[in-house]
């Protein structure tokens, strides 16, 4: 009975009042999921371990029950005494998790907070157009350019998402949005069902959130989800047969295109690169035998856009707003005045010919691979929580590039492992402390120590942040700050002076152990 009054909440005009509706996490999804409920007039039970005292205050003004903290037992007798007829889950949920798990055994229906989305968007005027993207690496960078180029188009957009923003708000923002260009995470996507999106992307697939969903095969399998029912174009990497697959076995709308992007030379229906220019071969009618013009790789450079997976990301972006009806003249004026966003290979110095780059953003190992082949000589900066990923084949990878590396977090012991089996004579730093204070002043000089005129000292830890810091942001808002007090400290001439003291290379410190020693020798 439940389901049939489920399937026929499809629109914001629907009848949900009084439906029971269990909100699991008050985060920002969590929030903007019960007040939407509230709003249709559902009886709604948030559940959560915990919350800021502003969002807990405000659910239960706007009329919601609300269960914070306690034990699991406490927290399923609460649900089954609630009896609800829908659970809405935050993305931050495993989907093993004991509520989830006797929801599913009850029957009750499990949402994400996009479907919910996705059944309500008609609430202002006429519905806006989905974009889709999803992908290990880039989504940020993509979703911000195709919202950019599609504004630059005169459209009202917003971006969405994971990206910070949940889709919720903007379904409810009263003047209303002509497109929502969302990024999916693959938490996401694992309980995504119904939309249809004019566009979407799989921007590329490499191991990531492996912990969360137990294999990389249903990672992919999550990812490829950003495919389903899709209307007009599904955009994938040339590069990454994966994603390739995914379109493949999608079930989309009849007439919907499947558009390559690719640093390469493009085949009709592709977006790529020919003699430094980057051409649309697939918005066109003559697309067999010619091609549209958008930007050139050095008009690219003086922007800051050259490096490689940034032009991989304009080219997805292109295509997808292309495919949403952007003229070219809007895709290169929105190119002109876009900027990278923090943490993403931004600079925050450069003295005595050593480049100190924050790209904290990469949170796994293809990103920071990413970042690791744009530079010759690097002082790493790497490690944190790895997510069940292992960083051996990164490593060997990109053994040869590395003068030195750091290693910090929680993780370090798998990281330094890594090193002894694929790069045995690396000069090795390890970061002991996991204090938020000290980690990152610790780093900038052990890499001052190591790092050599012309190097680099890239943060890319290949790693999530959350064991010592709140978020990327602030573990890269935290290395700019060390490296500024270091300079300052530092006269120009001796901060990029080697100093011996708190080197730990191989052949001093032996090779890594359960026991890291004491602080001071590994630390200076
Ligand atoms: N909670 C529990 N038990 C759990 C898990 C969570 O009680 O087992 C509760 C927490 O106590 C808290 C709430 O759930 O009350 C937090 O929910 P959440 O972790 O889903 O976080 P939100 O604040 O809702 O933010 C989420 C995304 N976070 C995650 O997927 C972990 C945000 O992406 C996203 O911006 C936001 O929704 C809006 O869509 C962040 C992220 O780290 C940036 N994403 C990952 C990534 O990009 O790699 C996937």
């Amino acid at each position: 009975m439940a389901t049939s009054r489920l399937d026929a909440l499809t629109s914001w005009h629907a009848d949900w009042r009084n439906l029971r509706v269990v909100v699991l996490g008050l985060g920002l999804t969590g929030f903007s999921v019960a007040d939407t409920l509230v709003e249709l007039g559902a009886d709604v039970l948030v559940v959560a371990d915990s919350a800021s005292d502003e969002r807990a205050q405000l659910t239960q003004v706007i009329g919601a029950a609300l269960h914070l903290g306690g034990t699991a037992d406490e927290q399923r007798e609460r649900v089954e005494a609630f009896d609800p007829e829908l659970v809405v889950v935050s993305p931050g949920y495993h989907p093993d998790h004991p509520l989830l798990v006797a929801a599913a055994d009850d029957g009750v229906a499990i949402w994400g907070d996009i479907e919910l989305a996705w059944r309500v968007r008609d609430k202002v005027g006429e519905p806006a157009e989905w974009i889709g993207v999803t992908g290990t690496n880039g989504k940020t960078t993509t979703v911000g350019l195709t919202a950019a180029m599609l504004r630059e188009s005169g459209k009202r957009v917003a971006a969405v998402g994971n990206i910070g923003a949940p889709v919720l708000d903007a379904v409810r923002y009263p003047e209303g949005f002509d497109v929502l260009v969302v990024e999916l995470s693959s938490y996401q996507l694992h309980w995504m069902r119904g939309v249809s999106p004019l566009a979407s992307a799989v921007l590329n697939i490499a191991d990531d959130h492996l912990d969360w969903h137990g294999s990389a095969e249903a990672y992919a399998a999550a990812k490829g989800r950003v495919y389903e029912n899709t209307r007009v174009a599904c955009v994938y990497n040339l590069a990454d047969p994966v994603t390739r697959r995914l379109v493949e076995d999608a079930e989309v709308v009849e007439g919907a295109r499947a558009v390559g992007f690719g640093l390469g030379i493009p085949g009709p229906s592709d977006f790529g690169v020919v003699e430094g220019i980057l051409v649309d071969r697939a918005f066109l009618d003559e697309r067999r035998d010619s091609a549209l013009e958008i930007i050139t790789v050095d008009e690219l450079r003086v922007l800051g856009l050259d490096a490689p997976h940034v032009v991989a990301n304009i080219l997805a972006a292109a295509a997808l707003a292309r495919a949403a009806g952007a003229p070219l003249d809007a895709v290169r004026r929105a190119l002109a005045s876009f900027r990278l966003d923090p943490h993403r290979i931004e600079v925050v110095a450069d003295r005595g010919g050593i480049r100190w780059i924050d790209d904290s953003k990469a949170t796994n190992p293809h990103a920071a691979d990413a970042s690791l082949g744009a530079y010759e000589n690097v002082v790493w900066v790497v490690g944190g929580l790895l997510k069940g990923v292992d960083i051996g084949d990164l490593v060997k990878r990109r053994a040869e590039r590395l003068r030195a590396a750091i290693v910090i977090g929680e993780d370090r012991l798998d990281v330094l492992s890594a090193f002894e089996r694929h790069a045995p004579d690396l000069p090795l730093f390890e970061v002991v402390s996991g204090d938020t204070e000290e980690v990152m002043q610790a780093v900038v000089r052990m890499a001052a120590a190591a790092a050599r005129p012309g190097d680099v000292v890239l943060l890319a830890p290949a790693a999530a942040s959350m064991d010592q810091f709140r978020d990327y942001a602030h573990r890269g808002e935290r290395f700019a700050e060390a490296v500024a007090q270091l300079l300052d400290e530092t006269a120009p001439e001796q901060a990029t002076a080697p100093e011996e003291e708190g080197r730990d290379d191989r052949g001093t410190a032996g090779p890594p152990s359960d026991d890291p020693g004491p602080a001071e020798r590994r630390e200076p």
